[in-house]
């Protein structure tokens, strides 16, 4: 396991009852610069074909995202790979883990919309739902007026709430009433800071209001053993994977 970015106890222990936290100046230099150059390069690729003044719907609205970069731009594959940020996740959530997929988040300049309050876990294909995590690196400075991310303290602990349609939002207390009273934490990021997330932790991001474009990419990470649970999923709808299957293999890199 890769200790390059000293984790303390506390944090461990902070991000194991909150279910997020925030890490300052986790890439910088040139590992920050050559990561961000690789992931707009490769952003600008695979949008290359979209007319800027299409139509867009809700969930496009949001954000521009492409998954798994890593899979298709060599430039990207080593940072999504990284050992420093897998070691990073596998001490956070204390377990060994596989990449479940990367996604590269774009918010554009005043027409991203809010990415709604909502948990991630609950839209995968995984039978077990209680230790995914994510790690969301703010590619430029992500601040309140461009759209960076808040959390509920402690909601990953509410299991069985229904999933969020991202497009198409419900009121978050409408669909989990446990949610109020609790304080959101919004975490403002310099480029190369990043936050963490267990995929059952809600969390929100407010709309780009801002000149420049919110780059940030999130690298999702999946405790060895998981399995694969039978619903549409865009990486695994080609995969052709029988229920109860493991996700492992070149696809899901042990990574920390
Ligand atoms: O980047 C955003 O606006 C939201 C990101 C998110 O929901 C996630 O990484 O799970």
């Amino acid at each position: 396991m890769n200790h390059d970015y000293p984790l303390t106890q506390q944090q461990i222990t902070a991000y194991q009852r909150d279910g997020y936290i925030q890490l300052n100046d986790v890439l910088t230099g040139d590992e920050l610069t050559s990561f961000r150059d690789a992931v707009d390069a490769a952003v600008k690729q695979d949008t290359v074909k979209l007319d800027p003044n299409r139509k867009k719907n809700s969930y496009e609205q949001i954000f521009i995202q492409c998954v798994n970069l890593w899979h298709r731009y060599p430039a990207v594959k080593p940072h999504v790979l990284s050992a420093k940020l897998g070691g990073i996740a596998a001490r956070l959530s204390g377990l060994p883990l596989r990449l479940w997929h990367d996604h590269a988040l774009f918010k554009e300049p005043h027409t991203g919309a809010k990415t709604p309050w909502h948990q991630d876990t609950p839209y995968w294909p995984h039978e077990q739902k209680m230790h995914q995590l994510t790690i969301w690196i703010a590619l430029r400075d992500a601040t309140i007026q461009n759209g960076c991310m808040s959390f509920l303290p402690g909601t990953q602990k509410f299991l069985d709430i229904e999933p969020v349609n991202l497009a198409d939002p419900q009121d978050l207390y409408a669909v989990a009433p446990q949610t109020k009273g609790i304080k959101p934490v919004t975490c403002e990021l310099k480029a190369g800071s990043v936050t963490v997330h267990n995929g059952m932790t809600f969390h929100y991001a407010g709309p780009n209001r801002s000149d420049g474009m919110r780059e940030a990419i999130a690298i999702i990470y999946m405790p060895e053993g998981t399995t694969y649970h039978k619903v549409a999923h865009p990486v695994t709808d080609p995969l052709n994977l029988r229920q109860g299957q493991k996700l492992d293999g070149e696809l899901f890199p042990i990574v920390g």
